[in-house]
């Protein structure tokens, strides 16, 4: 056996299915080797996209997923997905290739750092120097990107490693038990959230496992208390649930603040300061009762007073067992703020004009998106809209990135989710300027025979940083762009193009290529004066019933 052999039998060893990536020639040996496993190898066309791709399959599975490139450019276009994937917490291998590092003829050809670059970027950063650590260095790779929390990890590859000739075997996982020390401290807690008059309950990006969820509807049903998530934590619980009363898209002003502004408590499922702040804590206001799989980090817009740390499904689980139904709660006032965002944030749909509205587009897309369909989201103005204004169903109904945020990830996503749920709808939505990051992967797509949907949202420009831009009250400059014809574009691909131009054909659209086979993309013209008219002026003007 060689160390590339090795390696891989180490990768099917700890149960990885497929590998995204690009090789280049100094993974040649550890291509054939990938080509006599079972692993299946996904070719993509920018290494960048299958990281994102990698990160998504383990956001999807739990399962730590593994992605490969070639050395320095391969490696430096990892870089953003590797960081997507340590944000976002999403347990990733980045494997990369490196020249021979005993004897080389290349001098320093392609070669850059790649181990220091990764080191601030991923938990775990090693050169494999002798094949003989193939083994222990991926058994510790694993365990990293898996523990607390959990993140991106990086192996390098030498050519003269993956052709080193070796005898070694996998190290077998370890089971771990963890002690709780939760119980003696839980009547206390029990007892602040039962003393609470305006409590709510935040589900953020960590609360996002299927273990969690259960766990949850079972206290929120138990207690009566209302609950609001960040944009990570949508669909954990179903946001129709009689409780819900949204997701907080913006960090202050919006409808759902209100009721945040009121609360005397926040239990703060699964929260990290990564998320964009859901809301801002001050000296005197709210407390905080912080769950997670680690302690907080403390920021100026976080400093919970409590904590409870530790597997967050256990730990509700115990929490549940001491409530009862919270009689304190001022349920008048929480019906009142509930009725207001459903009429405001949910039913505001009406216009017919033409380009569509944002709320019209969301509006239009919720209705004929069936019940456990996969909405991928990219980064653009859209995504506030969406994250605020759709009622995500399902745990990780919409995949969106509020973390790095990075523009391009939106389509590689839904790749992702597509191979992941191939029988489930999956429905990719990108602005024309994060589309255009990545738009390559519809060969990807069309290549795998997959059956996807992508909308691109037109305003020929970078909308969300206009909208920052008039905001600021500074005049509109250096933000617009052209665009290639889109229907074109992805018959160029073998896809199908659509162009919409009638507010009431996107619907039509829709239904008729979810029904259809093979990757659709459908131009859709949108009109941005709304971010204005509702975040701006609707929102400053608003009253609170309190
Ligand atoms: C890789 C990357 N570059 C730049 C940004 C900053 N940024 C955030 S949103 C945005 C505009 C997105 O434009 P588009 O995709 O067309 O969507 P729109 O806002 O117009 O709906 C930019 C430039 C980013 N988040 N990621």
């Amino acid at each position: 056996m060689n160390g590339a052999e090795l390696l891989v039998k180490c990768l099917e060893n700890e149960g990885i299915e497929y590998i995204f990536g690009i090789p280049g020639e100094e993974n040649l040996c550890f291509l054939e080797a990938l080509r006599l496993s079972r692993i299946k190898l996904i070719v993509t066309r920018h290494e960048q996209a299958a990281g994102f791709m990698a990160a998504n399959y383990a956001k999807l599975t739990g399962k730590t997923a593994v992605c490969l490139s070639t050395l320095g450019p391969g490696a430096t276009n990892f870089v953003t997905s590797t960081s997507y994937a340590i944000l976002g917490g999403m347990p990733v291998l980045f494997i990369t290739g490196q020249k021979p590092i005993k004897k080389s003829k290349q001098g320093r050809f392609q070669i850059i750092d790649t181990v220091r670059m990764m080191e601030p970027i991923t938990k775990f950063s090693r050169q494999i120097v002798n094949a003989n650590n193939i083994p222990s260095l991926v058994r510790e790779a694993f365990r990293n990107a898996k523990n607390e929390k959990p993140g991106s990890v990086h192996l390098e590859l030498p050519e003269d490693i993956a052709e080193e000739t070796i005898e070694a075997l996998p190290y077998s996982h370890t089971k771990t038990y963890k002690s709780h020390s939760i119980k003696n401290s839980i009547v206390n807690i029990s007892s602040i959230i039962k003393n609470a008059k305006y409590p709510l309950l935040l589900i953020a990006a960590g609360a996002n496992r299927k273990s969690t969820c259960k766990e949850l509807l079972s206290f929120l049903n138990k207690t009566g208390i209302y609950f609001f998530s960040t944009q990570m934590g949508k669909g954990v619980v179903d946001e129709r649930h009689p409780q819900c009363i949204g997701t907080a898209a913006l960090s202050e002003h919006d409808y759902i603040h209100c009721a945040i502004d009121k609360a005397d408590l926040i239990i703060n499922v699964g929260h990290d300061v990564v998320e964009k702040p859901p809301f801002f804590m001050t000296h005197g206001g709210f407390n905080v009762i912080h769950m997670n799989y680690y302690s907080a980090v403390v920021d100026d817009v976080y400093f919970p007073q409590h904590e409870i740390i530790g597997d967050i499904a256990e730990n509700l689980n115990i929490l549940t067992s001491h409530m009862e139904s919270c009689n304190k709660i001022d349920k008048e006032f929480f019906k009142r703020i509930k009725s207001e965002i459903e009429t405001n944030v949910f039913s505001n749909y009406d216009s017919d004009n033409f380009p569509n509205s944002p709320q019209r587009i969301v509006h239009d897309i919720r209705i004929v998106m069936p019940e456990n369909a996969i909405l991928s989201l990219d980064n653009g103005m859209y995504k506030i809209w969406f994250a605020r204004n759709y009622k995500a169903y399902e745990p990780n109904s919409v995949l969106l990135d509020n973390a790095l945020a990075t523009m391009g990830a939106g389509l590689p996503a839904a790749i992702a989710a597509k191979i992941v749920y191939p029988k489930r709808i999956v429905l990719a939505i990108c602005g024309d300027g994060g589309f255009m990051m990545n738009s390559q992967e519809l060969e990807t797509a069309v290549r795998l025979k997959l059956d996807l949907v992508v909308i691109v949202l037109k305003d020929d420009a970078y909308g969300m940083i206009k909208w920052k831009q008039s905001g600021m009250g500074l005049p509109d400059y250096g933000l617009d762009f052209g665009n290639p014809d889109f229907v074109i574009y992805a018959q160029s691909y073998g896809a199908k193009g659509y162009r919409i131009s009638k507010t009431d054909e996107l619907i039509i659209t829709l239904k008729k290529c979810f029904q259809t086979p093979g990757v659709h993309l459908i131009e859709v013209p949108i009109d941005y004066s709304e971010n204005e008219k509702v975040f701006i002026e609707e929102l400053k003007n608003k009253t609170c019933l309190l």
